[in-house]
């Protein structure tokens, strides 16, 4: 059976290629989902994306991860800074995380500096752009091939 790549979208991403392009370009979500999924394919995965603007459905959907995904690569937008029930859920999913930015928090506003998702993350992807969907999903499966 092919193994499975949860990538994780939290909110506002919905919205990315209408505003602020100059933060974070001009693609739009369904574009980094299917360089993604592109990037899962070739290396004989299957990715399941999803979105959204909820905490608790995050939560909820790395709970569900934990019955079938080898791994996830997540993008939890301002969530990044705050949100501990996330932090908790990744802390009990059995795999590896990418955490994964457009762009690097760290160069922007003193807010975005902490994450509360880095110290589950088994590494971080930021500042590359729509680059960095390719990039994570690339660092995941490193990860997730025996040694
Ligand atoms: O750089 C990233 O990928 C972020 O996770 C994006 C989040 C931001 O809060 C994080 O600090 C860094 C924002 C998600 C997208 O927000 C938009 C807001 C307006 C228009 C388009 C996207």
């Amino acid at each position: 059976m092919t193994a499975t790549i949860l990538l994780l979208s939290g909110p506002n991403l919905d919205l990315l290629g209408q505003r602020e392009p100059e933060v974070y370009g001009t693609a739009a979500l369904e574009d980094h989902r299917r360089v993604a999924e592109e990037a899962a394919t070739r290396h004989g995965y299957r990715l399941e994306h999803r979105q959204s603007n909820h905490e608790g459905d995050l939560v909820d959907a790395v709970h569900a991860a934990g019955g079938y995904a080898a791994g996830i690569v997540v993008n939890p937008g301002a969530l990044t800074h705050y949100a501990w029930s996330l932090h908790d859920a990744l802390a009990a999913f059995d795999g590896p995380v990418v955490e994964l930015h457009l762009s690097n928090p760290q160069r922007r506003e003193p807010w975005r500096h902490r994450s509360v998702v880095s110290p589950v993350a088994t590494g971080v992807v930021a500042g590359f752009g729509g680059d960095g969907y390719r990039l994570a999903i690339e660092a995941l499966v490193g990860l997730l091939r025996p040694r």
